[in-house]
């Protein structure tokens, strides 16, 4: 399955490399077959050139845009060698065939980012060299594909190794790459067909195989452009996918802030009633009751004044009750299961409410990637699935936790996992008791987790706060007792944090010595 390589076609707009790797074929015996100005390159380093119009009898003709458009280059390329008729047609119509394609595309992404005009954009769409790509990636039975300057040294290790051939393996790793640069750049090409004709900037990140969703009014603030994409096939399970029953179209902060909820929300198992209340993607009230206008009650009062204009999400369907205790706030968004009929009506007294419904929950163990733009790249990670149960837990002081205590703690936790770094959660009998977020150290989260259960206990006129009693739940380990003293201070009487700080026995002799018990999940949630 080793084929020689004795005709190659070289086609680049990016001609890095190209004058040596021309150099190393040609001294190789190998023809050479070029395009316009990637012959003249190679001429000018003094190597001989076919020109591809030799092949074809055409002139490169209409700006360049027919040159490798012909039967003499594609007949070449798709042949199927060892098959008598294909083998047959290249005879009768002298059909030499085509070992090796260089090709690079015409550069559409760095000519739109540049700012040219819509014409020049449009003459940047390369119609021949993906036509080419695909060819000889579609008969990497025969052919050798590269698409990217980076493997030119593969090859020339390669011809070293087999003498003058290239084996399947190599031509097949080099197949898969050219499919995914042509499938990546006509995904640029239709991102830009989406903007542009809008009169919109294009997006920085575009190699994402997505499908255009819609268009949003706006971005995160008024002055940014944004879309939704959503994923190709079957199987998907979000917000997105949720059917908007009632209210304004759903904004980029709704669909990131209804996200936020959903993904907390769908936490809690379904045989239990939970409601979570998210403001600017954190949780502000997490409340699991008997029932669900309970837990609405209960969410609702860890923090009454963030709640305005908040995003409402709930594990089992809505109902009545519920319903018209929501409707008593502002409320943006509401996200659940499902509504019956009570609850529907409720909700269609405030028109502008936007009210979503899904049949099922997105499952929190699920695969899946997580994507952030930063300058000059790309961040991917895998999504933060990580889930434990009580066995997972290590009692590492002298108490050991009551049972209440291991369930709130672990209530804690889930919650915690969906707050922004660096997240303190105290929660008392199954609800927030006060929740620290997106502080610079943690001890200032645990400070604000405190303050807001003395102000929830203030306007519901407790005689304490709820962090009295409580457990506290840390994403992340504390890296000094000073953290936890400060939770101690508040009346936690159970830490649960994922251990692992250099300072761990100094933080356990702590909490030994104020009496409380604590658990290590030896897992971390950083969440930014
Ligand atoms: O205008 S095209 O879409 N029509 C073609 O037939 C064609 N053949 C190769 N663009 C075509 N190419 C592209 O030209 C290649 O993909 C490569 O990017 C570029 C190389 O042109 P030159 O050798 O003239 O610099």
């Amino acid at each position: 399955t080793d084929v020689a390589i004795k005709r190659a076609l070289l086609s680049v707009s990016d001609k890095t490399g190209i004058v040596e790797l021309g150099s190393r074929l040609a001294k190789a015996g190998v023809e050479l077959v070029s395009t316009g100005g990637t012959a003249r390159a190679l001429r000018e380093a003094g190597l001989d050139v076919l020109d591809v119009s030799d092949i074809t009898g055409f002139p490169e003709m209409m700006d360049g845009r027919v040159k490798t458009l012909h039967p003499m280059v594609h007949g070449g390329l798709l042949a199927v060698r060892d098959n008598p008729e294909h083998a047959a047609a290249m005879d009768a119509h002298d059909i030499g065939a085509i070992d090796l394609v260089v090709v690079n595309l015409y550069p559409f992404v760095n000519t739109v980012m540049s700012g040219a005009d819509r014409d020049t954009i449009i003459e940047n769409i390369d119609i021949g060299g993906p036509s080419m790509v695909r060819s000889a990636a579609k008969n990497h039975a025969y052919v050798t594909i590269l698409t990217d300057p980076a493997d030119y040294h593969g090859l020339y290790d390669e011809l070293a190794d087999h003498d003058g051939a290239t084996t399947l393996a190599f031509r097949k790793a080099m197949a898969a790459k050219a499919f995914a640069a042509t499938a990546a750049y006509d995904s640029a090409i239709s991102s830009w067909f989406a903007f542009a004709d809008q009169g919109k900037q294009f997006p920085d990140a575009l190699s994402v195989a997505s499908t255009l969703g819609n268009t949003l009014r706006y971005g995160e603030n008024p002055h940014q452009h944004a879309a939704l994409y959503l994923p190709d096939g079957p199987g998907a399970v979000g917000v997105p996918q949720a059917e908007q029953v009632q209210g304004k179209a759903l904004s980029y902060n709704n669909l990131n802030d209804a996200d936020a909820a959903l993904g907390l929300v769908a936490e809690f198992p379904a045989d239990k009633p939970a409601v979570v209340i998210v403001k600017h993607a954190n949780p502000c009230g997490v409340a699991v009751a008997d029932t669900l206008v309970e837990a609405w009650d209960a969410a609702l009062a860890c923090d009454s004044v963030s709640a305005f204009g908040g995003i409402v999400a709930a594990n089992v369907p809505l109902d009545g009750p519920t319903a018209q205790a929501i409707t008593k706030i502002f409320t943006e968004v509401v996200i659940a299961p499902g509504a019956d009929d009570a609850a529907r009506e409720a909700f269609a007294a405030k028109k502008n409410l936007r009210l979503l419904l899904l049949d099922e929950l997105p499952d929190p163990a699920r695969p899946g990637l997580d994507m952030k733009s930063i300058a000059g790249g790309l961040l991917l990670q895998s999504r933060d699935n990580g889930v434990i149960s009580a066995e997972d837990l290590k009692v590492v002081t002298k108490r050991q936790p009551t049972e209440q205590e291991i369930a709130d703690a672990l209530f804690a936790w889930k919650v915690a996992k969906h707050v922004k770094s660096n997240a303190i959660v105290y929660a008392r009998d199954g609800v927030t008791a006060g929740i620290g977020a997106g502080q610079m150290n943690r001890r200032d989260s645990s400070r604000i987790a405190a303050v807001r259960a003395g102000e929830a206990a203030e306007t519901a006129g407790w005689s304490e706060p709820r962090t009295v009693g409580s457990a506290v739940a840390s994403d992340a380990f504390f890296p000094f007792a000073d953290g936890l003293l400060s939770a101690v201070e508040a009346g936690a009487t159970m830490v649960i944090q994922p251990g692992g700080s250099m300072r761990d026995e100094e933080v356990i002799a702590a909490a030994d010595e104020a009496g409380i018990a604590m658990v290590f999940t030896g897992m971390r949630h950083f969440r930014h």
